[in-house]
């Protein structure tokens, strides 16, 4: 069969470097550039056997987020915008590792025929091609494209270099038979945040967020994309730096991870930049923390980070679902019920969780990573995710956006311009907004920004939301990762055996102690974190854990 061939004749210009083994992992495949030639081609063959078998567009995202810039990785996202549905990730696995063409060619062959997927047929589809500003990314983009066209009936649809998110709102826009180029993303977020800003009460304007936003942009993407939606935007003063021109380094003392695992400013900022509101994206632009520098000479800030922007988001929304369902709104309309989840992992602060019950919200864990806590956030109608690193999203069911959709008309008609209609405009606002397929630095930002203009808080108001319990977290080095095993989303060691009443007997020696271990999904390690009420206990805590794993 001629489409076979084909792919065992494009395939055999692969060849896999020896020795290494590829593991799709929480977040695609990543390793050295220079050694991810194959790991892409056979990616793309696989997102191309995705998009057979969905008979919809899918996307491929070359990239290695925050990772040295000597790193890379590949990515497939899901005809809905999300990431590449887990059931493929075996799959994708054995394809990234089969030895030879051969072995390759059968491995393809009897999962497209369990899978039902037309190899060789006459359906078409297409994929979606980005990448991040990475050097190697260029070569692999043509690798990709190889791949994909050694499967027949589909088509490679290069949109150049973009952010993570900008890339799975387009596979999900364009599945959705909506506008979906690089201009449509941009406006609707500007338009969003300036009907976010329209809605801001009169009698808070007062109250006006003073001062200009500056922003890291980790010397990535995210930091050019930034400067072409700024000038979209009104009603916000935005800095950018660290956009990646100036020799500076992508993701090398900048971007949302160094600021949040370091706890300092990242390079260009310092002394004049005390107090100001600052934020930092990661290299792909898919994380997003806020900090104000405290100390110019030590660097030393106040880290803002995805547990208190999930903690805005929610006292944002809630307050607009409590306008919306007020006893008084009775006699104007019924209110809208909605079922509003929080979804965390064990990395979220304690005083956040707190926090967050206190306010009467359902709090849920997952284990890390976007897809698990991604899952969870779309059981409700109303679900915000977000990890402690900056990573989360809100998302809105389809259900819900249809019946506030249909109470936005009928306020429009009986009460226009009241405070329970803009509590609806503002809800349907954010829907449009916020990424719903991933989280999207970019759009996250103006959310937060919008937010802050709405209550009129400083930084440092929206800081003081709780106090964050000292925490550390350290890395163990060791053989085989896959030895520890966790449940109870990685809260509780259940392998190797006696491990976690271990971790239990020195959890209990701290006020206020917690600790957990897990395998990283990313790298051979198995991380450790400790949080207790102070910094030396948090310390000792992870120090005496680590003791026992290594
Ligand atoms: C990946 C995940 C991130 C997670 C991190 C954990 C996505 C898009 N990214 O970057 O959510 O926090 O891995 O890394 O899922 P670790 O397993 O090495 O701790
Ligand atoms: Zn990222």
């Amino acid at each position: 069969m001629a489409a076979i061939q084909n792919l065992l004749e494009a395939s055999s210009l692969f060849p896999i470097p020896s020795g290494l083994s590829f593991s799709y992992g929480t977040a695609g495949f990543r390793s050295d550039a220079s050694v991810l030639s194959s790991t892409v081609f056979r990616s793309a063959v696989v997102a191309a056997l995705r998009s057979l078998a969905t008979g919809a567009t899918v996307g491929l995202m070359i990239t290695a987020s925050h990772n040295p810039v000597g790193d890379n990785g590949v990515k497939i996202a899901d005809p809905d915008g999300g990431m590449m549905t887990q059931r493929w990730e075996p799959f994708a696995d054995r394809v990234a590792n089969a030895p030879d063409p051969h072995s390759l060619v059968q491995l393809i062959v009897q999962f497209a025929e369990e899978e039902d997927i037309p190899l060789g047929g006459m359906k078409s589809s297409e994929i979606l091609l980005g990448r991040d500003t990475r050097p190697s990314g260029e070569a692999l983009l043509e690798d990709a494209k190889k791949g994909i066209s050694a499967v027949a009936g589909v088509v490679a649809v290069d949109m150049g270099i973009l952010t993570t998110p900008q890339l799975h709102w387009m596979v999900r826009s364009r599945n959705k038979g909506m506008k979906a180029s690089e201009f449509d993303y941009f406006s609707q977020i500007a338009n969003s945040f300036r009907c976010l800003i329209d809605l801001v009460p009169k009698e808070l304007l007062k109250n006006k967020v003073e001062g200009k936003l500056i922003v890291d942009g980790a010397n990535g993407v995210g930091g050019g994309k930034l400067e072409e939606l700024k000038v979209m935007l009104t009603g916000l003063e935005i800095e950018i730096r660290n956009v990646g021109r100036d020799g500076g380094v992508l993701n090398e003392g900048v971007g949302a991870d160094y600021v949040q695992k370091e706890k300092v400013a990242p390079s260009g900022f310092g002394s004049a930049d005390v107090g100001t509101r600052c934020a930092s994206l990661d290299g792909d632009a898919d994380r997003l923390v806020y900090f104000r520098v405290l100390s110019p000479s030590s660097n030393t800030i106040d880290l803002v980070d995805g547990d208190k922007i999930l903690s805005l988001f929610a006292v944002f929304i809630k307050e607009q679902l409590s306008i919306l369902n007020k006893k008084e709104n009775k006699d104007i309309a019924s209110g809208l019920p909605a079922r509003l989840g929080i979804v965390q992992t064990a990395y979220a602060n304690g005083a956040s969780t707190d926090y967050l019950k206190q306010l009467g919200l359902e709090v849920v864990f997952t284990p890390t990573g976007v897809k698990y806590l991604h899952k969870k956030a779309s059981e409700y109608d109303i679900g915000i995710y977000f990890e402690a690193n900056g990573h989360g999203t809100v998302l809105f069911s389809e259900d819900f956006i249809s019946r506030l959709e249909a109470k936005q008309k009928e306020l429009a008609s009986s009460c226009a311009g009241s405070e329970y209609h803009n509590a609806a405009l503002r809800l349907l606002a954010v829907t449009q907004l916020i990424n719903q397929a991933v989280g999207d630095a970019l759009s996250g930002l103006l959310l937060v920004e919008a937010v802050l203009q709405y209550f009129g808080w400083s930084i440092q108001r929206w800081s003081e939301l709780y106090h964050d319990l000292p925490s550390r977290q350290l890395k163990v080095k060791v053989a085989d990762r896959t030895a520890v095993v966790t449940a109870n989303a990685e809260t509780q060691v259940v392998k190797p055996l006696g491990l976690q009443a271990v971790i239990d007997a020195e959890t209990v020696k701290h006020s206020r102690g917690r600790c957990f271990i897990r395998p990283s999904g990313t790298e051979d390690i198995i991380r450790v974190y400790a949080e207790a009420s102070t910094q030396e206990a948090a310390d000792s805590l992870a120090q005496s854990v680590v003791q026992h794993v290594a």
